[in-house]
This record gives C-alpha cells, structure tokens and sequence, in this order.
C-alpha cells in the first residue's frame, strides 16, 4: 500500500486528478450517511423512499423525507472536506470533482465545476411531462408550504430532481465522469461506501485506463481491496493533510 507522501507526490506531478465524492464528506457537516451506523436508510428503506413507485404511491410521504433533509442540509455548514475539494476546483485546471451527493455542499464551498450524477436536493421538475415543468429548476423553499408541491405550470406534482433507484442517470453528466475516470493519473475515492451503481464502477473503469487509485474513508469499503492507497480517518482530516502535503 502506497504512503501518504507517495500519494502527495503523484497529486503534485498528475495533471488529470479526480476525486468521487460521497455522503461520507458531509458528515462532518452533521449530515447522516445513507448507510452508517446513524444511517439515512437506517430509518427508511432506500426501496421505501428514493423510488419512482415510492412517489406515485405516496408522493407526500417522499416530499416528508425530502423536506426533512433539506432543512437538515440547509442548517449545515460546508466542512474542511467541502473547503479543500472546492479550491482544487478552482486551483487545479486538470482536476474534475464528480460527486454522487445531492445536498448542494461542494457548490456552496465554492466547487466551481462538479459533475453530479445524482441530481440536487435544491432542484424540483414536473412530475408529468408537462413542456414547461420539464427542465429543472432551483426551489430552495424549506419547508415547502405545501406537500407534495404543485407545479406552477400544469398542476401536476412536482418531484425533487435527483435521481432514484430504478431510474438511468443522465446519460451526458455519466459520460462526462466516465471521460475524466478514463483520462484520471489519480483517482480518489471518497466517503462513499463504493456500492451503487453506476457511480461505483468509476474507480474501476479509472484503474483499467492506468490510474492510481486512492481512498479516503472512515472504514474499510467493498473497493478497499482494490485500491492502490486506502487512509482510514475522516475526509476532512485527510484531505487537509494531503493538501498540505502537496502543497509543501
Ligand atoms: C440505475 C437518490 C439503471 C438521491 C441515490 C434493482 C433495480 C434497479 C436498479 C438496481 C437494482 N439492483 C441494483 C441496481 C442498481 C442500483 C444500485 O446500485 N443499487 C445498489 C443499492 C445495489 N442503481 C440504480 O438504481 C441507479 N440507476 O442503475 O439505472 C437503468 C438504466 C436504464 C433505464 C432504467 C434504469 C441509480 C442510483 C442512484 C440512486 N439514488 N440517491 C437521494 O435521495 O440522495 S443513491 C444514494 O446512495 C445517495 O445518492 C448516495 O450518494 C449514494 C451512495 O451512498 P454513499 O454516498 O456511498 O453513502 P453511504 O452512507 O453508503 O456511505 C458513506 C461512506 O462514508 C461510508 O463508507 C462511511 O464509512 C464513510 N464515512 C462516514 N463518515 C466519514 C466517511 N468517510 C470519510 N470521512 C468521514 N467523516
Ligand atoms: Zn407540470
């Protein structure tokens, strides 16, 4: 397993870097994980809630939970993780942050380009497909005055525009981090525990185009095994590190 400075020195020299981020990044932000100990789903099955068939069944029940975590998220603050992952962004041409996350963290510590394969919990769209209620657009209201919310244009309801189980990702924003995967001399893996798909494979496709692979986790993942360096410790305090180091 590669040391700390073996890793610092590639991410000096590399000039294709990307990092996936996961729940595990804003958990020092206090934001529950999906699968931790005081996971998300720990409370609701993923099945129950992030679905399609969840929200036809019961669209105000999922808009409870959605509404619930937003005024979560929105409490929050963007942690030392968030800091350092957004000055790359802005610091490092070579560099793509591609983030599995929906809670609008990475933007507000100043991630200036990130690919988010799973939507953004400030976004809604139109449920039907209504013309005007298609594309996404920011609805930052917490706590929604009523639920589910109703769309402006065609009275459907409107859903959060992030992703569920069952449904394709998009398929430009996947292509997008499938070329920085391919592209990538270091790939880190970041606070996810490395088990949805098709964020998952990512590590895998960077490794078979020839990149070193990195994690930062709390705890040993499905991919710990796979990678050419694992730091266990919270992402806050290893990037900071490694940012230090490269830097140095
Ligand atoms: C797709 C919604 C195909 C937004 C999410 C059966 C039916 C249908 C599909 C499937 C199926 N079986 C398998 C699949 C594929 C499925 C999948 O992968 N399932 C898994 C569970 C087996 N994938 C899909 O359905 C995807 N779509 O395949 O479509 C298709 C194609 C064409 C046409 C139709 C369909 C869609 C996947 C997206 C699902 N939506 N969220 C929301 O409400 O959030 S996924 C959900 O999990 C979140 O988005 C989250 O980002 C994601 C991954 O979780 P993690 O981020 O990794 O969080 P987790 O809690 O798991 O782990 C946290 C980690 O952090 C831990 O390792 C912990 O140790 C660590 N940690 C904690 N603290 C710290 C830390 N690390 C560092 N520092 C710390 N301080
Ligand atoms: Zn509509």
């Amino acid at each position: 397993m590669a040391s700390f400075e073996d890793v610092a020195h590639r991410l000096r020299r590399a000039s294709h870097v990307v990092a996936l981020t996961g729940a595990g990044v804003s958990a020092a932000s206090g934001i529950p994980t999906f699968r931790g100990p005081d996971g998300l789903w720990k409370r609701v099955r993923a099945e129950t809630l992030a679905t399609p068939e969840a929200f036809a069944n019961d669209p105000k029940l999922v808009w409870e939970w959605y509404d619930w975590r937003r005024g979560m998220v929105q409490q929050a603050q963007p942690n030392q993780a968030h800091d350092v992952l957004g000055r790359w962004t802005r610091e490092r041409a070579g560099f793509t942050l591609v983030t599995q996350n929906v809670d609008g963290l990475h933007e507000r510590a100043g991630a200036d380009r990130l690919v988010r394969l799973h939507g953004s919990i400030w976004h809604v769209r139109c449920s039907k497909p209504c013309d005007a209620g298609r594309a996404d657009w920011l609805d930052a209201t917490v706590p929604q005055p009523r639920l589910p919310p109703m769309c402006p244009h065609c009275g459907g309801f409107v859903r959060p525009a992030v992703v569920w189980f069952g449904e394709p990702l998009d398929p430009e924003v996947l292509s997008r981090a499938s070329r920085a995967a391919a592209a990538a001399e270091v790939f880190m893996v970041i606070g996810t525990s490395s088990v949805v798909y098709p964020a998952a494979g990512l590590v895998h496709h960077a490794r078979r185009h020839g990149a070193f692979t990195v994690e930062l986790n709390t705890e040993a993942t499905a991919i710990s095994i796979d990678v050419d360096a694992s730091f266990i410790g919270p992402a806050a305090d290893s990037l900071s590190r490694l940012d230090a180091a490269v830097r140095s």
